[in-house]
């Protein structure tokens, strides 16, 4: 008989078996997001048939335009993840504030963290783009939510992961119990076991920045890219340079072919002095999987994972992915 494999859900229920102290809730979340993610990936496949490519002429938090399949993708998960009764409140990098649980609905103590569509500047163009997710625990026990609940460090992370979506499907994501990735099968619409313990390469080949905005960066961060450039660095050749423009995709490729993605501040550019990325919905959950999967993450000068965040849609440099190429890094960065 043909080998069916392992479906996200029952390795969620596995894990969820083998502690004692599990009430069913976190996997509950998971499958709530799952849904949701099929959903959104359902749209993304068909994006170019129907009227959803485009802009909605809105422009977001981050001050950027905000794309149609973007908007869909947020209120897709807001709406599925409100009906779950899990989680007390969200965060989307879509919305300026904090997205309460209504009254009306039943609550419980997880936070959820998200970039809806991740690389949506690609979405037009069928590159591919993807959902990041953070979930952590209201810490106060408070009956109400406040944007302090929200701003824990990645290490209170309870769980973390992307679904990527591209030729296949992918999820990825971690509780800290290593990385496994699955593979969405169209034909039967679950998630299957495919990529079981990702580690990712000590040290790659290739490095990741866009390097146009090279002209506002700081004499540390020219050194940092130079080295991964030279004949000279410790591999003995330049890495080779790759750059699709959508996080979730470029760490993807990252985390299993090696190597390091980095997105610098642009000190020269008022408007980014301490990058682009988002510490909460970017680069804390992606700095947990790659930790998680043997690799590194850092801010130019210490963990992602030990950031306190400030605020809500707080932005920080990151330089991400195999250890020994993020250590190098972070060490040119520091002037060590
Ligand atoms: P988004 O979440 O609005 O799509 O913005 C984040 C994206 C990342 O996916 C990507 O790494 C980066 O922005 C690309 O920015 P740039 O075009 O400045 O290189
Ligand atoms: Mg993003």
């Amino acid at each position: 008989m043909e080998n069916t494999g392992v479906t996200v859900i029952e390795h969620l229920l596995l894990h969820q078996k083998q502690s004692p102290m599990a009430t069913g809730q976190f996997t509950r979340l998971l499958t709530e997001l799952i849904f949701a993610a099929k959903i959104i990936s359902r749209e993304v496949n068909k994006a170019g048939l129907v009227d959803i490519l485009g802009l909605t002429g809105d422009i977001n938090v981050q001050g950027e335009q905000v794309r149609k399949l973007d908007d869909f993708a947020n209120r897709v998960l807001i709406y599925r993840m409100q009906q779950a009764g899990i989680l007390c409140a969200m965060a989307s990098e879509e919305n300026a504030d904090i997205i309460e649980v209504p009254d009306n609905r039943p609550r419980g103590d997880y936070l959820l963290v998200f970039d809806p569509l991740d690389g949506s500047s690609n979405i037009d163009v069928n590159v591919n783009i993807g959902t990041i997710f953070s979930i952590m625990k209201k810490t106060s026990d408070r009956n109400y939510v406040t944007l302090e609940d929200f701003l824990q460090g990645g290490s209170s992370q309870i769980a973390a992961g992307y679904f990527i979506y591209g030729p296949s499907t992918i999820m990825v994501y971690t509780t800290g119990q290593g990385v496994d990735g699955f593979t969405l099968d169209p034909s039967v619409g679950e998630f299957l076991l495919s990529h079981p313990s990702i580690k990712m390469p000590e040290q790659g080949k290739v490095y990741s920045v866009n390097e146009s905005y090279s002209c506002y960066w700081d004499e540390k961060v020219k050194a940092t890219v130079d080295y991964f450039k030279s004949p000279e660095n410790d591999r003995g050749k330049p890495y080779t340079a790759r750059y699709i423009g959508s996080l979730v995709a470029d760490f993807h490729r990252n985390l299993f072919y090696g190597g390091i993605f980095m997105y610098p501040a642009d000190k020269k550019d008022p408007a980014k002095p301490h990058g682009k990325l988002r510490l909460l919905c970017e680069a804390a959950p992606l700095a947990f999987i790659a930790e998680q999967a043997g690799g590194a993450a850092t801010d130019g000068k210490g963990r992602i994972m030990d950031i306190k965040p400030t605020a809500l849609h707080q932005r920080v440099p990151l330089f991400i992915g195999s250890k020994k190429d993020v250590e190098k890094a972070t060490h040119i960065m520091s002037g060590v």
